[in-house]
């Protein structure tokens, strides 16, 4: 017989890859979907026929709406991926970052105890609650010893965020609920995961769709990318006939540990099938900083220097930063037998490409 697992948050980033693993594992998945005044389901429409996932309406932050529906369905299996995610917004709505991210997964593991203690539950935490902590180790690069920085499941957790001291509330619950009621609940401390399906305002979809949108320009304006078909001023920039605004941001000099989003899901199905429940850390174990990042998108479409094309926007900075994120994913990588497949490289070209759409090969023709 097939398993039934319910998703909190499928029609987000994650959700819809673990949709679409759980469905080629022949599982019955229940998605619960956020009421919304227009769709929300974009992510998750190529599944619309499948027979396999069944769509609720919920929200985790209604109590009385995901006790209804766990006592309903006694899923197997049980995935809160549901979050308010962008941890500048957190800022600006710490009490609605609360509610949905450290709250719902209490509700969800109340409605598991009481009405179906066999459930496995599996909780998105995050590298986030790490904050400015981390340990440090001794190493060699070409014999020369070095300090390196990381973050795993026994560094000490000191969040700089409304984001990630909701997630640190929710992370601790899973473990008090493990511990005091014998309910198989397991934390992932996810680092940063992207993908052609990223969230438009996180940092790496940020820079890739502003890409997306140049190229576009620069091809029906009839130009191509040397800097001296142009003239700039602090905002934008212009041909002989129209204007381009530049790509604005903030810190670029914040270090994350970016991996995809395709290789983070699969941990977190590993997770839960385990004879114990357990907490795990999922990372590359690599590091980059933002502009890492842009030094690789732009030099995918032929731009070495890509300063130009940029303004540093204070409004994108945070009023508390987390500058360095390094994962070291020994333990899932020894108990779970998992690792990243996809690469940071590999990751940006992929973004970019999939954001460039049809202008990807139209840009790598002769004829650009
Ligand atoms: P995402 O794309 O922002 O998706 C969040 C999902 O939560 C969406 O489906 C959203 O619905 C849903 N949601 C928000 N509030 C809800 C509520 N009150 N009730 C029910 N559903 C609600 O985030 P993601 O990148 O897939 O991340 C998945 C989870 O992992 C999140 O909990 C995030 O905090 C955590 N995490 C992410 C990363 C990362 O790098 N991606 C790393 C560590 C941890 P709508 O579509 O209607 O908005
Ligand atoms: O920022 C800097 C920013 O918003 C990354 C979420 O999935 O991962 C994500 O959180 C870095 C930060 O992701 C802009 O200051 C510069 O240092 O893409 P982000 P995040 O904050 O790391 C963790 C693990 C999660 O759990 C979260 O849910 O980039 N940055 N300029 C910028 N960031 C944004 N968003 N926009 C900018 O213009």
């Amino acid at each position: 017989m097939s398993k039934t697992a319910m998703i909190f948050g499928v029609t987000g980033q994650d959700g819809s890859y673990l949709t679409d693993l759980l469905l080629e594992k022949n599982y019955d998945v229940v998605g619960v979907v956020r009421r919304s005044s227009s769709p929300n389901t974009s992510r998750i429409d190529g599944h619309t026929n499948n027979r396999g996932l069944t769509l609720v309406e919920g929200d985790v932050s209604d109590s009385f709406s995901v006790s209804q529906l766990i006592e309903k369905y006694h899923p197997d299996e049980v995935y809160n991926l549901a979050a308010q995610s962008h941890v500048q917004t957190s800022f600006e709505q710490p009490i609605y970052t609360w509610r949905t991210n450290a709250e719902g997964p209490v509700y969800i593991l109340e409605a598991i105890r009481k009405h179906s203690p066999d459930t496995k539950f599996y909780q998105a935490s995050t590298s986030e609650m790490f904050g400015k902590s981390y340990n440090s180790r001794k190493s060699s690069s070409w014999g020369d010893p070095v300090i390196e920085k990381f973050q795993d499941e026994n560094t000490p957790l000191m969040p700089q965020s409304p984001y990630a001291i909701a997630k640190l509330a929710a992370h601790h619950s899973v473990r008090l609920y493990r511990q005091s009621y014998d309910i198989y609940a397991c934390s992932g401390i996810l680092f940063n995961h992207e993908s052609e399906r990223r969230g438009e305002l996180f940092v790496t979809r940020k820079i890739t769709k502003w890409i997306s949108s140049f190229v576009e320009w620069v091809m029906t304006q009839g130009l191509d990318f040397d800097v001296k078909h142009y003239r700039f001023d602090r905002d934008g920039f212009y041909s002989n006939r129209e204007d381009f605004s530049k790509l604005r941001l903030g810190n670029l000099d914040a270090k994350r540990d970016w991996g995809h989003a395709k290789d983070y899901v699969y941990g977190m199905w590993l997770m839960l099938q385990q004879e114990e429940p357990d907490d795990y850390v999922l990372a590359t174990g690599e590091t980059h900083t933002v502009g890492e990042f842009l030094d690789v998108a732009f030099a995918h479409i032929g731009i070495d220097d890509w300063e130009p094309f940029i303004t540093i926007d204070p409004q994108f900075y945070r009023p508390s930063e987390v500058d360095y994120l390094l994962g070291d994913p020994s333990k899932a990588n020894e108990k779970l037998g998992w690792s990243c497949k996809i690469g940071f490289e590999q990751l940006v070209k992929n973004m970019v490409d999939s954001d460039l759409g049809k202008f990807s090969e139209l840009l790598r023709s002769p004829l650009f």
